[in-house]
């Protein structure tokens, strides 16, 4: 039967790419007795990172899901991807959990997608912990990254243990609350006293974890303020309470591949997380009663699950991950998709260990599953039951950063080439794609460039087809910087009935982001109701279609203010002519602009190139944000504009010798600066002559 609540732990390991957060869920199935042989990311044979792409690259690209059992407690471990371009994905996986696991790597510290991820975990208000891992490579140093995680995160970060040895010579850890060692020799642990040569660090930190405990609760600071000491038991009981409740941010050591943490990890995650039935009711939308509601982690409730994450598997099929939130879904059960409208019947559902599934009967609040082959079902719905339907909030992901053109290696394979892409998108919601009339292309978009060359070899892979790849176009987009107004007549009478609409609009700038508004100030009836939606979509279509170089047009106001109409001639066609003839001369006489995308970029470096790297950057309109020196490695981090960072990966191979790396990831939209805007909009000209000759 499903799994007592209270028993369950979901926890979401996340961090910055290539700091072992697969290494460390290994580590923790092997430990806690789930494997019985500890997989390597170098070999392809973890039981996270099983997708051919992940072997291939030895990255994370998906979030995976395994599970362990440790002392009578069912945790279930959501594996996330920690590069730039599959960041989405992890903020996905931290919606279904109770509590994350920060992992940062103890020679880099604190990393872009660390920030990222901890902002994520701190939007779902989850509890957390901190491993400081690879503390046995050189040049690693915990008290440094210790620094780091204190000056750039927010939270009371107090650490657990303090390590046992250095780079090499890091065998285990100090417990600050039971002030004993734990030593890993041979890949076996023994406890022992404190080593001399940390007893001092011992004492030092110990004291800031009893006062990090004390500030917890008030009478326990009186008393520690008062007595100068707390005992082990009320200092252990504070400090669990603080951490369920995300006041205290624990930081413990470790080195995955050689087994040195998970213990201890997975003692934490029982006593210190959260279960599901510890969360408050989930909220969401009563679809009978039409209002938000709640939602209990009751087994007898009706069911909620909501769908994080759909994998495409060449021999099963579709794939749908998803996390009950309350109720029990069964196997062969048929729920409800509000979102689609859409029943779905439900078929054998599973436990999942990497790419195993273990049939199971049925699923509790709180448990983490999967079902094939559902029709309409996608990432981000919900299932649920159809005589009480409920909705849990959807999964919102990134839009796309960056395009290319596609273009098919066999001719005629345009229509197998969107099949494919539509699959893929299916799976990975930050793929789109589109045909830009314009330049008559197909337009793949993805979040970086990885993220795009991934998916067309996935198409290749998955769904047998060719393409290569374009250099990207720059999305810019478009809008005015002043404000206008004017007509827009479209009257045409030949023989019978002729056309007739008559618009006058203003326009005006909004903020950053503000998107479009359309405002009606028709007073007495110039334009009738009926005519102004004609009005509005005449409008959305030329702003789609852009006007000063063709983007799209964003962070616009329109109002329609006058006009006039013929009781015969006028039609919805005509008043759509109209606002579009309109808009084009008003949007004209605005001041218009362009924006271009801005990139926030982190490069690593060794120290002594990072001048270069940073006279670099100003000549590319970059601006520096950030300097970290990190012993013979410095970050730098800066904003750039997106057309500045498309030869970027080889001008820095050249610069650090290949010892250099950098991650992007989108920022905001800012204002070409007019030398350059005029440069565009020349070049979209003579682009559109050349288009319209074909
Ligand atoms: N020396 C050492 N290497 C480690 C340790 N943990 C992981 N690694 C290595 O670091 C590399 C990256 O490990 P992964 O486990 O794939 O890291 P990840 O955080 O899952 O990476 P992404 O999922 O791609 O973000 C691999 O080569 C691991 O073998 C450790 O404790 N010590
Ligand atoms: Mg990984």
């Amino acid at each position: 039967m499903a799994i007592e609540t209270g028993k369950i732990r979901n926890v979401g390991v996340v961090g910055h790419g290539g700091v072992g957060k697969t290494s460390l869920v290994e580590s923790l199935l092997y430990t806690a007795g789930a494997l019985t042989r500890l997989g390597k990311v170098d070999d392809g044979s973890t039981t996270t990172d099983f997708d051919p792409d992940e072997v291939k690259r030895k990255i994370s690209i998906n979030t995976s899901i395994a599970f362990c059992d440790f002392k009578g407690h069912r945790i279930n471990l959501v594996d996330t991807p920690g590069y730039g371009d599959f960041i989405a994905d992890a903020r996905a996986g931290l919606r279904v959990v109770e509590a994350a696991v920060v992992v940062v790597d103890a020679v880099a510290g604190v990393q872009v997608q660390t920030e990222k991820v901890w902002k994520f975990a701190t939007e779902f208000e989850l509890p957390r912990a901190i491993v400081v891992n690879r503390l046995d490579r050189e040049r690693s140093d915990f008290f440094r990254t210790l620094e780091a995680l204190g000056r750039r995160l927010k939270g009371r970060i107090v650490p657990l243990h303090i390590p046992v040895g250095e780079e090499s010579g890091f065998r285990g850890y100090v417990d600050l609350v039971t002030q004993k060692a734990t030593v890993f020799a041979d890949g076996k642990a023994s406890e022992t006293g404190i080593p001399a040569e940390a007893a001092d660090r011992v004492k030092e930190w110990r004291e800031k974890l009893v006062e990090a405990a004390a500030e917890t609760d008030d009478d326990l600071l009186a008393k520690y303020l008062e007595e100068g000491s707390l005992d082990e038991a009320e200092m252990l009981k504070a400090l669990r309470a603080g951490i369920t409740q995300g006041k205290i941010v624990p930081v413990l050591c470790a080195a995955a591949t050689r087994g040195i943490g998970s213990q201890a990890l997975l003692d934490l995650v029982i006593h210190e997380f959260p279960s599901p039935a510890d969360r408050a009711e989930i909220g969401g939308t009563d679809l009978k009663a039409k209002q938000a509601g709640t939602r209990a982690a009751d087994p007898k409730a009706p069911v909620s699950a909501l769908v994080f994450k759909t994998l495409s598997d060449p021999h099963i099929g579709k794939l749908s991950l998803f996390r009950v939130y309350s109720g029990t879904l069964r196997s062969d059960s048929t729920l409800f998709n509000p979102g689609r409208g859409a029943r779905e019947r439900m078929g054998h559902v599973s436990w999942l260990q990497g790419k195993t599934q273990k049939n199971v009967e049925a699923l509790g609040p709180g448990e983490i599953g999967v079902a094939q082959k559902l029709k309409e079902t996608q990432t981000g719905d919900t299932l649920t039951d159809e005589a009480q339907p409920f909705e849990l909030p959807r999964i919102t992901f990134p839009e796309p950063a960056i395009n290319f053109a596609v273009q098919p290696k066999t001719r005629g394979d345009e229509d197998k080439i969107s099949t494919a892409l539509s699959r893929i998108s299916e799976e990975d919601p930050t793929v789109h794609h589109h045909f830009d009339p314009e330049t008559k292309q197909l337009l793949i978009s993805g979040v970086g460039s990885l993220h795009v060359e991934m998916t067309v070899e996935r198409m290749k892979r998955k769904y047998n087809v060719d393409v290569s790849l374009l250099p990207p176009r720059i999305p810019y987009k478009e809008t005015v910087r002043g404000r206008a107004e004017g007509q827009g007549k479209y009257k045409k009478q030949t023989g019978g009935r002729g056309q007739y609409g008559d618009t006058w609009l203003r326009v005006e700038p909004l903020p950053r982001g503000g998107g479009f508004e359309f405002v009606d100030d028709i007073f007495g009836g110039a334009v009738p109701r009926n005519f102004i939606p004609s009005v509005e979509k005449g409008v959305r279509e030329c702003m789609k279609r852009g006007i000063l170089a063709g983007y799209p047009i964003v962070d616009l106001k329109v109002s329609l203010f006058d006009g006039s109409y013929h009781d015969v001639d006028s039609s919805d066609m005509a008043f759509q002519i109209a606002a579009s003839m309109g808009l084009q001369k008003v949007f004209m006489d605005a001041h218009p602009i362009l924006l271009e995308p801005v990139m926030n970029v982190e490069v690593t470096t060794p120290a002594e190139v990072a001048g270069d790297i940073i006279g670099d950057m100003n000549s590319r309109r970059g601006r520096i944000v950030g300097m970290e020196p990190a012993g013979e490695t410095a970050s730098v981090r800066a904003t750039v504009p997106m057309a500045e960072m498309l030869t970027y990966e080889s001008s820095l191979r050249s610069m650090t010798g290949g010892r250099g790396g950098y991650s992007m990831e989108f920022s905001h939209y800012e204002e070409v600066p007019a030398f350059l805007a005029e440069k565009i909009v020349k070049e979209a000209k003579a682009e559109k002559e050349k288009a319209e000759k074909h």
